[in-house]
């Protein structure tokens, strides 16, 4: 009997160690997650559109296709300065029109008789996606296509045929210009040259996509890659889920503007928001809006609302009749920039003491520091029973700010379903309310009011699953 105590007691204390040695297991992911394309995709936050054409020559915003291919006719083009401007706004690519509704293709396709090769500019002989696609490579920029399948040139538009073409010319763009990390769908779906519209082949499109570039995000209304934002102002909806559903929906035919702003809380599939805007009044280039470019308040209240909302920034700069981005459109880029770098340079929680109502596990792993560190894969989170917690900062000094940034884990789904901010008033001996919102997501970021104070609370109120946040910055615009 006393044997058997004594092996009942190795045993015991044997499971009890190996049990302490166990080291906490992560959260399960929650819902549908992003693919590891999505993810790097999300992570480029801020990218160029570059609507270029035979409309740039018209001052048209839809040509119909009827137009004389040899009005196409940029004697300066000079992608390079594109992708600088782009590189120095802090932008990571270049999606540009290769093809917009007018059919009028930037690379000389063998599937139409409306190109570059039919134009003026080289004599025929140029191609405005080899010179763009060099161009990116060389400076390290991302180059995605816009390709329309509404063609308003082409004789087979309105026919089964036509599909294949179509289908044929992203083969063509896809396979010959190396790597693509966007294909961008627009879902306009109008009349062809013969009056005839156009039933699109969606899952033939998408399965051409992939074939030729496996890890492109498709955008479109819906997605699959990456969804419209349902407007185009550049803002994303206050509350921005990046799940949507889409059963009954298709490019083109998309569920209401409101929910593609905000997304589906629930929502079946990942498909996070793009928001797309143009710098100018127009897509196409104009110089009768040279001096409309929009102002800086207007592009800072856009990235708040687009980049600030769990969402990516598509910002349309499009280039002149030279073929060049117009001092005035990179000037104003610029000066974004250097606003948003002397915003951003400085986390004012740096040096700050964090602490978490609850931890999971109470495990180093998940503690509430990793929010400070800059580790993207890091992250403080908590039990999986709890989903409502607060992390408190306390600042060696007091600090004066008026933005709050956070970031969710979203490799493990997004989850934070509201939150609020507190400061501690030393007069009141209280904590005060500063801002309540929902979601965060990717990215998000608050503007509050300016606030001085020695001590910040963060309480998330409601998280669908035990909420995961690797970022929390503070700064002072
Ligand atoms: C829309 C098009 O009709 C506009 O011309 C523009 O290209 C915009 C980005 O997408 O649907």
């Amino acid at each position: 009997m006393k044997h058997l105590s004594i092996i009942f007691f190795v045993v015991t204390v044997g499971v009890f160690c190996f049990s302490c040695r166990q080291p906490v297991a992560p959260p399960a992911p929650y819902g549908p997650v992003p693919t590891a394309d999505q993810l790097k995709w999300q992570q480029l936050e801020y990218y160029m559109f570059v609507h270029f054409g035979p409309n740039t020559f018209t001052d048209l915003e839809w040509g119909d296709g009827k137009e004389d291919p040899r009005v196409f006719n940029p004697a300066g083009l000079d992608c390079r300065q594109w992708v600088e401007t782009a590189k120095k706004a802090g932008m990571k690519g270049i999606i540009i029109t290769a093809k917009h509704h007018d059919g009028f293709c930037l690379w000389p396709s063998k599937y139409s008789a409306h190109t570059v090769r039919e134009s003026a500019w080289k004599d025929g002989h140029g191609d405005v996606l080899k010179e763009l696609s060099e161009a990116c490579s060389e400076a390290g920029l991302k180059l995605g296509v816009y390709l329309s399948p509404w063609d308003r040139n082409h004789p087979a538009y309105g026919t089964p045929e036509y599909n294949r073409i179509f289908a044929s010319m992203l083969t063509e763009v896809l396979s010959g210009y190396g790597d693509v990390f966007e294909q961008w769908f627009d879902g306009a779906n109008g009349e062809g040259e013969n009056g005839k519209k156009q039933t699109y082949d969606w899952p033939l499109f998408n399965r051409t996509v992939y074939e030729s570039q496996p890890h492109a995000v498709i955008f479109s209304d819906v997605g699959p890659g990456c969804r419209w934002i349902g407007n185009e102002n550049g803002h994303a909806g206050e509350t921005c889920w990046s799940r949507l559903d889409t059963t009954g929906f298709e490019p083109g035919k998309a569920p209401a503007a409101d929910t593609l702003s905000t997304g589906n809380i629930l929502g079946v599939a990942w498909i996070p928001g793009e928001a797309d805007v143009s710098i100018r009044p127009g897509w196409f280039y104009s110089s009768a809006t040279n001096d409309k470019v929009k102002p800086l308040k207007q592009l800072l209240d856009i990235y708040y609302a687009s980049v600030g909302r769990n969402s990516n920034l598509l910002l349309n700069v499009p280039p002149d009749r030279t073929g060049r981005i117009h001092p005035n459109d990179s000037a104003r880029l610029m000066e974004l920039r250097a606003t948003l770098d002397a915003v951003f340079a400085t986390n004012l929680l740096r040096g700050a003491k964090v602490a978490a109502s609850a931890v999971r596990g109470n495990a180093p792993a998940f503690k509430a520091a990793h929010v400070l560190d800059s580790d993207f894969d890091t992250y403080w989170a908590t039990d999986d029973s709890v989903t409502a917690a607060t992390l408190e900062f306390d600042f060696p000094q007091e600090q004066t700010f008026n933005l709050l940034l956070l970031q969710e884990y979203v490799p493990l789904g997004q989850r934070v379903a509201s939150f609020n901010v507190e400061c501690w008033d030393d007069a009141a001996a209280s904590w005060k309310l500063l801002a309540t919102a929902t979601t965060v997501g990717y990215k998000r970021i608050l503007r509050l009011p300016t606030t001085t104070t020695g001590k910040l609370r963060i309480n998330i109120l409601h998280a669908l699953a035990c909420p995961t946040l690797n970022t929390v910055g503070l700064y002072k615009e």
